[in-house]
């Protein structure tokens, strides 16, 4: 009886370190349009908090940090941030500094939208986003 009361005092403490062990990541992160990114990292366009649980995390390509050291975006250290990659749609196609959604002319070409047969274009309208995050917001401000 003692011994069955041990057990189940050490399955309760191994199931509270284990639920423990379940509790969601957040980080602060920025996001930054890959064309117009500087080295110092301070053009961003929004920052924000991000969980592991959110969709949105799914929907960035996180990159292995290992495996990236020293490749294409050297100014960014990699022991300070997740970093990672996302194709957005671009919000403002023709770049007028009009939301598409608030453009009456989301092409740019002259032709409103209700008369214009390819009203977004002929060209590839997403827009690769960097996104980087970090556990300590105080890092990233
Ligand atoms: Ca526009
Ligand atoms: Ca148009």
């Amino acid at each position: 009886m003692k011994h069955a009361l041990k057990i189940n005092t050490l399955l309760i403490i191994l199931l509270f370190f284990l639920s423990g062990c379940k509790k969601e990541t957040c980080y602060y992160c920025k996001n930054y349009d890959l064309d117009n990114i500087d080295t110092q990292l301070e053009n961003y366009k929004t920052s924000f908090y991000l969980c592991e649980i959110d969709d949105l995390w799914d929907e960035i390509i996180w990159q292995d940090n290992d495996y990236n050291e020293g490749g294409q975006l050297t100014f960014i250290d990699y022991d300070v941030y997740i970093v990672g990659f996302r194709a957005i749609e671009n919000p403002d196609i023709d770049g007028d500094g009009i939301l598409n959604e608030n453009d009456n002319d989301i092409d740019g070409d002259g032709v409103i939208n209700q008369n214009d047969y390819t009203i977004t274009g002929f060209q590839d309208n997403t827009v690769q986003e960097l996104i980087l995050c970090t556990s300590n917001s105080l890092v990233i401000n």
